[in-house]
């Protein structure tokens, strides 16, 4: 103990009253400020295989600097098992399958899927033995865009006619919005699987649903096929899931040559049309390119235009939202976490101008500097927070509307953010500003 006061750095703690953990507790799944060196090695293991059990999230150890200081004796940790994965209840699985089965239009909606290359696999025969249009909101590449059942990013056009709205793995974030208004649109059954369909984090969560299954996609979606292959043969379906086919592949054609038309009718436009810079990135882009992005208001247009790599696992990443449960802020971070993955990889991070604001934008391209892992940022620089003028929705003739005063919405002057990347190296320019 002698030894210890007078080491240095002084036997002192300059974390606050409680601890650093007792900042991030709300945002953490767990977190522990041990007393004792007893049972460090324990702890430690137990704070890793929580983070990483289903649902995954970060956990946090706040460990005094007294605890680092003493000399521990060695400790042994008892043999550990992770936990398996959920399988869905059986009976709700085979109910499922013949529902679909019985279903003339049934379609399917995801977000997080492709969390899983299993679960992509999955999906891909599911709709090709029964051709049911898959819709997304692509928090990672969940299923091919160049598949003929692959039908955009909007179920509205469809939700009346639907008989079964499939929301797979979008639990956080269902396809509509508020709860209930579903209801208004579809009498479609409404079934989610989700490893945590209650979403417990959220105090309110009325979805309508008819069937809500807990499930692992990996594992549920392989038995959901070998389910509804087993029906097929029984029953008779064969015309009805041709006919669909023939309709919805050529849906997917006309839906992808509108949305190359659009593109194009703005491709003279100056400033550059969001539309057409993305339609231009996805001339270049193939899938030794991972796109990682933290997009708000253009969302659905890198979603519509940039297709072309979408065709394989883990090449695409949404580093914002209820998809990785997290703020604004973490796309530099992720895009150095893939390099850092996967050296042979070009990796694109997509910033919104304010997302790229609430980057640790220096630490990210000074330990891209440091380690040699390049990556190239596109900052959309609208110079504004579009999306902090949806308050015009709810208050249309409120002070905003009649005055025209939005504080906090425009970021003018813009800088010149390309230069930032000079001071580490990097090579940057600056286009004409976008249009939004
Ligand atoms: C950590 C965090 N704080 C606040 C928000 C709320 N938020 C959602 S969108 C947004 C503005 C995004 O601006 P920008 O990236 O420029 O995209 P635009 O609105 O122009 O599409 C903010 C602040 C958030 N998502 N995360």
């Amino acid at each position: 103990m002698e030894k210890l006061r007078n080491a240095w750095p002084p036997y002192l703690s300059f974390t606050e009253v409680g601890g650093q953990r007792r900042l991030v507790d709300h945002y953490v799944k767990w977190s522990d400020a041990p007393d004792s060196n007893v049972n460090i090695l324990s702890i430690i293991s137990r704070a890793f295989d929580i983070a990483s059990a289903d649902v995954k999230g970060p956990t946090l150890l706040s460990i005094s600097r007294e605890l680092l200081f003493e000399k521990v004796k060695k400790i042994r940790i008892p043999p550990r098992s992770s936990p398996t994965p959920i399988q869905s209840d059986p009976s709700m699985l085979d109910k499922l399958a013949e529902l679909l089965i019985k279903s003339d239009l049934p379609i399917i909606y995801t977000r997080y899927l492709g969390r899983s290359p299993t679960a992509v696999e999955a999906l891909i025969e599911f709709a090709n033995i029964l051709s049911v249009p898959v819709f997304e909101a692509p928090g990672y590449m969940n299923f091919p865009t160049n598949h003929p059942m692959h039908l955009g990013y909007n179920i509205n056009p469809y939700a009346s006619e639907a008989d079964l709205i499939l929301v797979i793995d979008a639990s956080g974030w269902p396809p509509w919005h508020p709860p209930s208004s579903i209801l208004r649109n579809s009498s479609a059954k409404i079934v989610f699987m989700d490893l945590d369909p209650l979403q417990v984090k959220y105090s309110i969560y009325n979805y309508p649903s008819h069937s809500s299954i807990k499930s692992d996609s990996s594992l549920a979606l392989p038995s959901l096929v070998e389910l509804v292959k087993e029906k097929i043969s029984k029953g008779n379906i064969a015309d009805k899931v041709e006919k669909r086919r023939k309709t919805l592949s050529i849906k997917h054609e006309e839906i992808r040559e509108r949305w190359r038309r659009e593109a194009l009718k703005v491709k003279d436009d100056s400033p550059i049309d969001a539309q057409w810079f993305c339609f231009c990135i996805n001339e270049v882009i193939d899938e030794n390119i991972v796109i990682v992005h933290e997009m708000i208001s253009y969302g659905e247009t890198i979603y519509r235009l940039i297709e072309r790599n979408r065709n394989a696992s883990g090449i695409w990443f949404k580093a914002a939202g209820p998809v990785a449960h997290t703020g604004l802020g973490q796309g530099l971070g992720v895009a150095l976490g893939i390099k850092l993955a996967k050296p042979e990889k070009a990796v694109i991070a997509l910033e919104g101008d304010e997302a790229f604001n609430y980057n640790p934008v220096i630490a990210a391209y000074g330990l891209a500097q440091e380690y040699s892992l390049p990556f190239l940022t596109i900052i959309f620089n609208n110079q504004s927070h579009v999306s902090k003028k949806h308050h015009l929705k709810f208050y249309p003739e409120g002070w905003s509307a009649r005055s025209g005063t939005f504080y906090g919405v425009y970021c003018k002057p813009t800088p010149n953010y390309a230069k930032i990347a000079e001071i580490f190296d990097g090579y940057s320019e600056q286009l004409r500003i976008l249009r939004w």
